[in-house]
């Protein structure tokens, strides 16, 4: 087996580890046409759709829609709700996952009573038991009905999340979370609201800290990283958006030559890292680096979390 070949499997263990439970980076972008194990329990009636076009990031962008209720003659489930029991399952705190962002728009139908489409108050919601609690659930993010995408981050920490119906502490129900709500209600409770609404989330994250040359944002600098950067670099925006970074952020996973940029520049030090301080000659485009990549992988293993230091 020579060292490629090593690398692609070393690759491939690294992205099956992070499909069975929630890891920093476990991403559900939607791109795959499925639900992502992003559900409403089973025998609620229609669950959540794949919608196939008008994500964040446009035309090709596939999102995930929620509803409830009675909207143009179709009945869902009676309240607006996701759940998760695999993929965003697990434990939180081993994992060292401190956020879940995602992008949100509100579809809801217009209210005939109020004559205005409502504003959602999304939240989220960690389950030790599946359907129940102890559980802890989050502030809330108003969703306005403004037909816009929005860019929601829900911190997991003790002073962002509120117990529901557990003296437990936090840090038990984060170890040991069976299901993950993402639902809309005024108040602190484990199911959404009664009514027809409907919203469309994309790019849910779980994140770890910002780590530089983290590009997966799966928590630590491995070579699993430099495809990441070479598909982040083909649109910056995207990639921001996918994430859950800004500016500010990007540039902190991102800008090896310390110009606060994020450039094709940036490749040839993440490459050098890879490739133990090895040359080399040019900085190939996107297009083309990923045979430089596979050479890099090819000759070098891990880097330990917490090991690598911008180079400015
Ligand atoms: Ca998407
Ligand atoms: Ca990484």
């Amino acid at each position: 087996m020579n060292r490629t070949t090593t690398g692609f499997l070393l690759l491939a263990s690294l992205i099956c580890v992070s499909a069975a439970y929630a890891a920093p980076g476990s991403l559900a972008d939607f791109q795959d046409g499925t639900v992502q194990d992003w559900t409403n329990g089973g025998g609620r009636g229609v669950v959540p759709l794949n919608i196939a076009s008008g994500g964040p990031n446009g035309q090709t962008d596939r999102y995930l829609e929620v509803s409830s209720g009675t909207i143009n003659g179709q009945t869902y489930p009676p309240n607006l709700l996701t759940l998760n029991r695999t993929t965003y399952a697990g434990n939180y705190t081993s994992a060292g996952i401190t956020s879940i962002s995602m992008d949100l728009k509100n579809f809801s139908p217009l209210d005939e009573g109020t004559g205005m489409v409502p504003v959602l108050p999304i939240r989220i919601v960690f389950e030790q038991g599946v359907g129940s609690t102890p559980a802890y659930i989050s502030d809330l993010f108003s969703l306005p009905s403004d037909n816009a995408w929005h860019h929601a981050v829900f911190p997991i920490s003790a002073s962002a999340l509120h117990a529901l119906g557990t003296t437990d502490p936090i840090a038990t129900v984060l170890a040991n979370i069976a299901e993950v709500r993402i639902l809309a209600n005024d108040s602190e409770d484990l199911h959404g609201a009664f009514g027809n609404y409907r919203f469309g989330v994309d790019n849910i994250l779980a994140a770890a800290p910002i780590v530089p040359g983290d590009w997966n944002r799966d928590g630590s600098v491995t070579p699993a990283d430099i495809p990441a950067m070479l598909q982040g670099l083909t649109d910056l925006a995207a990639y921001k958006t996918q994430k859950g970074l800004d500016n500010a952020g990007l540039v902190s996973v991102g800008d090896f030559t310390g110009d606060g940029q994020v450039t094709n520049s940036d490749m040839q030090p993440l490459l050098n890292l890879f490739a133990g301080g090895g040359s080399i000659a040019t900085v190939p485009e996107p297009a083309t680096a990923g045979l430089a990549y596979l050479a890099a992988v090819g000759a070098v293993g891990l880097i330990r979390r917490g090991s690598f230091r911008r180079a400015s």
